[in-house]
């Protein structure tokens, strides 16, 4: 407590003689100001006016600015549920029930990784109190069940996985534990929750987030438990300082749903409080904010404020409707097009995004989550690997009304913008605007409030020359670092779209040219799709063919990709009508500059209904 306070008698000496700075050398904007790292209390004296100015020095710590760039991250809930069927185990479930039947970790990771994920969090310990690694606080874990002999460790095999893919690691650790026994004897239960921390973060390497849930009730005979919430700070910051706190910690804001949508105005400098303790709760009462609140950070709630936070938001949801597998959702894995809509609301809202893929009962990602998310990496990195810009990396600076206009390299379409801030210069523009010129006429292609880390803008396909992005409204000077300009091709999710190489149904390419492929039994098809490889020449004729036996074949589909060469983008071919075949083959007749370009397993998918 001396601590905090001194800590805070610091901050407000220094906010005030950055203050008096501020009057000082109001009008005069030649000297760098210095910076807020997390925290900025407020002196009582202060103005609204003077608030706003300061809330625009507030800067990320290094692990957090570290977390935000990860953009993509994968929960993993996998447990006790993952066999009894259940969301919520109530802790009495017998540890032989946890048995998974072909257990491979790196089956996970190298499916994530491919998909373009960062980190993997895994759930350690889900509220039933089953722990997946072999803990010497509790007989109600990995050791006690039939898995490996009683000799397995969940946690060990999915970080050495982690460590072999170059992945980053984290652990959820439920406090609310419906097992332990003493769970509601605070001081007790407190005791055990540090031991089996200490344990996760000594015995397993680098770990670079803790999740703490807030789901929580009683204990049994009605007991409440009062975390100790500063003790697990200690605890994290002193064994892995470079760890962020999620959740019910200080570090990392949940976005306040778990639908994945993120707000339109997203500050991550916000009054509301990431510490846990009764008078922070008062405050942040007094305020009227919680982590569901619509608006974290508009000027009145700064003027109405003590102290501000860089508390950023993660967006966690689900693949499935469960947290957990469970086989009958196996047909409710979302689609392309809706993991896509989440991306654009939580990375492109100024969030990280924590998808959650739950392995199955035999400890593997089932194979349609794992197609899915391939195809979720292999879009996403198809549409923004493909920056239109010429020149949007430039950085700079942007005072209220000032813009800036962009190249397009050639005459492509796009319908997306991409915008960031300088986040190590605060976050700071309030109000924008991003026109394109079309013809010799400036037209809105989208306006916005919040940018920050990053912010993702979507419109209709148009081919501007130029592009003018204007920052009409700011809390100090804005530093822009970058500007990007790209084409998402449509989802058409009626179909479901298979992949050649590495199909998950073990289908095989027999040939290449022509690229040939056996499904080894009768598949339906309605057509497939092309996309070309911006290194390679690419295909403009072919032809298609099917065949029952791989011996006697039938031309289903002759022609062009016509526009190919001005817009090389994902080609979609329907067929006149769905053919029904074992073996297909694709035969390239020539390339867009004459030569021989062949189709490649890895350009083709495969659409079926
Ligand atoms: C919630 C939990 O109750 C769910 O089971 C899940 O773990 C989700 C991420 O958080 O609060």
């Amino acid at each position: 407590m001396t601590f905090v306070l001194i800590k805070s008698m610091r901050q407000i000496l220094i906010v005030a003689s950055l203050l008096a700075a501020i009057v000082l050398f109001d009008g005069c904007r030649q000297k760098e100001r210095a910076y807020f790292e997390k925290e900025i209390i407020f002196p009582e004296e202060i103005t609204p006016e003077q608030k706003i100015k300061l809330s625009a020095y507030l800067t990320p710590t290094p692990q957090q600015y570290a977390w935000q760039q990860l953009e993509l991250t994968a929960f993993i809930h996998f447990g006790m549920n993952t066999f009894t069927g259940r969301e919520w185990g109530d802790g009495t479930e017998d540890p032989s029930v946890f048995q998974p039947t072909d257990f491979n970790a790196e089956q996970w990771v190298s499916v994530l990784q491919k998909a373009g994920f960062n980190m993997l969090i895994l759930t350690a310990k889900h509220h039933d109190g089953f722990c997946l690694w072999p803990t010497k606080t509790t007989a109600h874990s990995v050791a006690s069940s039939p898995w490996r002999g009683g000799q397995g460790d969940i946690v060990r095999e999915v970080k050495n996985a982690c460590d072999k893919y170059n992945m980053k690691f984290g652990v959820y650790l439920s406090p609310w534990d419906r097992n332990a026994r003493s769970y509601g004897d605070s001081p007790a239960y407190n005791h055990l929750f540090i031991q089996q921390l200490t344990e996760l973060l000594t015995q397993y390497g680098r770990i670079d987030e803790v999740w703490f849930d807030g789901a929580n009730a009683e204990g049994p005979n009605g007991k409440r438990q009062i975390y100790d919430w500063e003790r697990f700070y200690q605890v994290i910051d002193s064994l892995q300082p470079q760890s962020v706190k999620a959740i019910m910690g200080n570090d990392i804001r949940w976005v306040g749903n778990e639908s994945g949508l993120g707000r339109q105005t997203e500050w991550s400098v916000t009054p509301l409080q990431p510490d846990i303790n009764e008078s922070i709760v008062e405050e942040n009462k007094r305020l009227g904010v919680s982590p569901m609140s619509e608006d974290l950070g508009s000027r009145k709630l700064i003027g109405e404020a003590k102290a501000l936070y860089w508390y950023p938001s993660e967006v966690d949801v689900s693949i499935r409707p469960g947290w957990f597998y469970h086989p009958e959702e196996d047909h409710q894995v979302k689609t392309l097009a809706q993991l896509v809509d989440i991306y654009y609301q939580s990375v492109g809202l100024n969030s990280v995004l924590l998808l959650n893929i739950p392995p199955d009962t035999r400890g593997q990602l089932h194979e349609i989550d794992s197609r899915r998310l391939i195809e979720f990496g292999d879009y996403l990195s198809y549409v923004f690997k493909n920056d239109k810009l010429s020149d949007g990396h430039n950085a700079w600076r942007a005072k209220p009304g000032d813009f800036k206009e962009f190249d397009m390299k050639d005459g492509d379409p796009i319908n997306t913008i991409l915008l960031q801030e300088d986040i190590l210069k605060g976050q700071r523009v309030e109000v924008f605007k991003v026109e394109g010129l079309i013809g010799s006429e400036w037209i809105k292609l989208g306006e916005g409030t919040t940018i920050g880390y990053k912010r993702l803008i979507k419109f209709d396909d148009c081919t501007p020359s130029k592009i003018r992005v204007t920052i009409l409204e700011t809390r100090e000077k804005a530093a822009m670092k970058r500007v990007g300009a790209y084409f998402a091709p449509a989802i058409d999710d009626s179909f479901n779209s298979m992949p050649i190489s590495n199909n998950p149904s073990g289908w095989k390419v027999i040939a290449n040219d022509p690229l040939t492929l056996d499904m080894s039994k009768t598949m339906v098809i309605e057509g497939f799709t092309y996309t070309p490889d911006p290194q390679k020449e690419s295909v403009f004729a072919y032809t298609v063919e099917i065949s029952n036996d791989g011996k006697n074949w039938k031309e289903v589909r002759n022609n062009e990709f016509a526009n190919i060469k001005n817009n090389p983008i994902k080609q979609r071919v329907m067929f006149k009508q769905q053919v029904k075949t074992r073996f297909i083959r694709f035969q390239s007749l020539v390339g867009i500059d004459g030569g021989n370009a062949p189709f490649a397993p890895t350009q083709i998918k495969i659409l079926t209904k």
